[in-house]
């Protein structure tokens, strides 16, 4: 793995209507023909991201978009992807003319920046018409990031890409650091990886390795075993390590074999606080013990994958929490964004991990369901509960483990 995993990197969206000069200043700013660029309306018609290193900002994922304005049946399609882009930004340029600016282009904006996105405003095509004074001061007084520029000519692009270093600064694509604030300068940290039927042949996978990295990174020292090295590897050990990490399916076995004192936690753990709200999905969990016969809970997957037969979300997860329950409860699997589908009839949404998709996206999955308010969890932190041992696995975290001292006694049936 020599690149910076897509989500990591900085993502940035251009956005506006068709023919403003979308694709040209994605070219412009970084020199190159990244994009086809035409006079017909209409030319990128899918979201089409792209990494790349942008002077000055660093390793980028960046996304040339279809029109905003596109009509008919497949302009709205167009339309709708782009929409889905627009969760994942970070960064959001909006490109539009002086000829052209009319309250679409201000709808886009306040519309990326609802979404969490920062975003500026461009002005392109000043060789054939520069922008009002008037203009101006309306976007200044609004406080509104712009620059006015020609994709055609190369004015102004310097200007424009620093304003989006300026913007992009403490705009970090991911937390920092994965496990740095709970770790010292040469402690050990075991981590215990099973590598089962359903690990990938000959490597580990991308969680893994980031932690490795982080745990480099911050001077410390990893060790890695297969859950069945962990008794070996502790007794022989001077001191215990003093931190563990499992992940989420061994978590009951790694919680029994510790010795006391040993703080535990999970790669689930550790991410859903990197991508999502560790504290959100503690409270999210508890509502396991409050489901009764009847009840619906979606499962909801980040991407689309090809079920394996004993799939950790539609086969072990519903199959733990049935037991732990003792309820007759019905589980739907949903892949996507969470936009997408009616939530409303769920009692609970249990996601995974997320390991492919990048923060901004997984909090607006969680803001979806915050008009609802439906309970939303994942698997990691599910699994860790229905096993019992999540106040353990939360050992590095007491304020998200002091939330589940409010967990009451599941009520009789
Ligand atoms: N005069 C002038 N023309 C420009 C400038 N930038 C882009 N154009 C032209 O505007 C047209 C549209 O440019 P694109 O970059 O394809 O625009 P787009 O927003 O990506 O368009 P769609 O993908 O169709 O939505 C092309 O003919 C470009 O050559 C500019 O700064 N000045
Ligand atoms: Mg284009």
């Amino acid at each position: 793995m020599n690149t910076t995993p897509v989500a990591n990197r900085l993502h940035i969206g251009i956005f506006g209507k068709r023919n403003a000069g979308k694709s040209s200043f994605i070219n412009a700013l970084t020199g190159q023909s990244v994009s086809i660029v035409s006079p017909v309306a209409g030319t990128t018609t899918d979201p089409v991201g792209k990494a790349m290193e942008i002077h000055g900002i660093g390793p980028v994922y960046i996304y040339d978009t279809a029109g905003i304005d596109d009509t008919g049946e497949l302009g709205e399609k167009r339309v709708s992807r782009t929409r889905a882009v627009m969760g994942k930004i970070n960064l959001a340029v909006v490109v539009t003319t002086a000829e052209d600016f009319d309250d679409r282009d201000r709808a886009l904006l306040d519309e990326l920046r609802d979404r969490g996105a920062r975003a500026i405003l461009v002005f392109n095509k000043i060789d054939v018409k520069p922008l009002d004074d008037d203009v101006a001061a309306g976007l200044e007084k609004d406080k509104i990031p712009f620059v006015a520029v020609s994709c055609l000519t190369g004015e102004n692009i310097g200007a424009a890409r620093e304003h989006m270093i300026e913007l992009a600064k403490n705009l970090e694509a991911e937390r920092s650091t994965i496990v740095g604030d709970i770790i010292g300068h040469g402690e050990l940290v075991l981590l215990v990886v099973p590598i089962d039927l359903g690990a990938p042949k000959g490597r580990l996978i991308l969680p893994q390795v980031q932690v490795i990295r982080d745990i480099l990174d911050n001077d410390a020292v990893a060790l890695v075993v297969k859950e069945r090295e962990i008794e070996y590897i502790l007794s022989s050990l001077k001191t215990p390590p003093g931190l563990v990490i499992c992940d989420s399916q061994v978590v009951l076995k790694v919680a029994g074999d510790l010795p006391e004192g040993t703080k535990l936690t999970t790669f689930s753990i550790l991410f859903s606080r990197l991508k999502g709200d560790l504290a959100r999905f503690v409270e999210g969990v508890k509502a396991i013990d409050t489901l009764h016969d009847g009840d619906r809970v979606l499962i909801c997957e980040a991407c689309t994958h090809h079920p394996v037969p004993d799939d950790i979300g539609r086969v072990k997860i519903p199959r733990w929490v049935k037991l732990y329950t003792g309820k007759d409860i019905t589980f739907d699997v949903h892949a996507g964004p969470i936009l997408d589908r009616e939530i409303s009839d769920y009692k609970l949404i249990i996601h995974c991990g997320g390991c492919m998709i990048n923060r901004a996206e997984m909090m607006g999955r969680i803001r979806a369901t915050d008009e609802k308010q439906i309970p939303i969890t994942n698997y990691g932190i599910a699994i860790s509960h229905v096993h019992g041992v999540l106040s353990k696995a939360l050992s590095p975290f007491p304020y998200e483990q002091s939330l589940l001292e409010e967990v009451h006694e599941r009520p009789g049936p």
